[in-house]
């Protein structure tokens, strides 16, 4: 053995030990609140991943909205305040405006990964936002429009709507004016008369209590919603191959689960059915452009913004 060797191979057996020994605790916050779905869905999961991460690695769940707001989670993530969060591109598009595309993704996540859009995401997200893009656990459910004003037509002159970057400027070319909040601050500006209605997924408006101000969901449901897991970039590239390969591992896992929405989406229209959420629909040709205006604004406003990688996101996430 040459001496080089011979000082590799003491300084594997040195390192050794305390590798496999080394747990690491990673905090976890959540940009949604915690009575939601998509919090409990990630507390269950981060049970399984503590027990199966025994002397591997940990997850510390610190909370929703209260511990960090929901619009300060994308910099508590690119700093390195938290390492990992659970939360979707719109509420981080003050680091990178091409955050909110993943919404508007024609493929599911499996593909994604498969087709190479993950890596194209990845290298983005790395470098725009210093963040790892983990992965995907909710997909197929769709945004609506909720309203306390009837349309019979997609016309949103002189109706107020909360938004977010999500549906901006999809309401905005329906002729809507449009106000900005994060969903803790919804109910209040229902409640106020600020608006007349809001943009939100199938599922959840019973968790904050919206039902008892809302009348109409407009259907159809538009884009594919998007809520992720991402990692700050060093906390991501401090892990071992091993605690790396784990976490992979179990957010591939969580991933599989995606099935679970197409049943739940199901149930929360029945359930707002029940709650005497009315539906508004139009007619097909008329839902065909509804949902082209959609597609047509989303993509506009990430390519005005940012004009290279929003241009490689649509390639990548129109891949099958
Ligand atoms: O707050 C929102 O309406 C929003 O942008 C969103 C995004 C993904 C899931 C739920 C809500």
């Amino acid at each position: 053995m040459s001496r080089f060797a011979i000082a590799a191979v003491l300084a594997a057996a040195l390192a050794a030990p305390a590798a496999s020994a080394q747990e690491t605790t990673l905090k976890v916050v959540s940009a949604f609140s915690e009575n939601s779905i998509y919090v409990k869905r990630l507390e269950t999961w981060m049970q399984k991943v503590n027990a199966d991460g025994k002397g591997v690695l940990q997850l510390n769940f610190i909370g929703g909205p209260r511990a960090v707001p929901t619009f300060e989670v994308g910099n508590a993530v690119k700093t390195g305040v938290v390492d990992i969060a659970l939360t979707t591109g719109a509420f981080y598009t003050n680091l990178m405006p091409e955050a909110d595309a993943l919404k508007l993704a024609q493929s599911t996540i499996a593909e994604q990964r498969r087709n190479g859009a993950f890596e194209v995401i990845n290298k983005i997200w790395n470098e725009r936002a210093n963040m790892y893009y983990l992965g995907r656990p909710v997909e197929g459910q769709t945004f609506h429009l909720y309203l306390n004003k009837k349309i019979d037509k997609p016309d949103l002159s002189g109706l107020k709507i909360r938004v977010t970057p999500v549906y901006r400027d999809f309401f905005q070319a329906l002729g809507a004016q449009v106000v900005t909040t994060a969903p803790g601050e919804v109910y209040t500006a229902l409640e106020r008369g600020v608006v007349d209605g809001y943009g939100w997924p199938i599922g959840g408006i019973f968790d904050l209590g919206w039902q008892e101000k809302t009348k109409y969901r407009v259907d159809p449901g538009f884009y594919n919603v998007e809520v992720s897991l991402v990692m700050n970039l060093d906390a991501w590239k401090r892990l071992t191959p091993a605690q790396r390969d784990f976490l992979t591992k179990e957010v591939l896992a969580f991933e599989a689960q995606n099935g679970f929405w197409k049943g739940d989406n199901e149930a929360e229209a029945k359930r707002q059915a029940q709650a005497g959420v009315q539906t508004i629909t139009f007619d097909a040709a008329t839902s065909k452009r509804y949902l082209d205006t959609a597609y047509e604004a989303g993509w506009k406003a990430i390519l005005k913004a940012s004009p290279d990688n929003g241009a490689k996101l649509r390639e990548a996430l129109s891949r099958k």
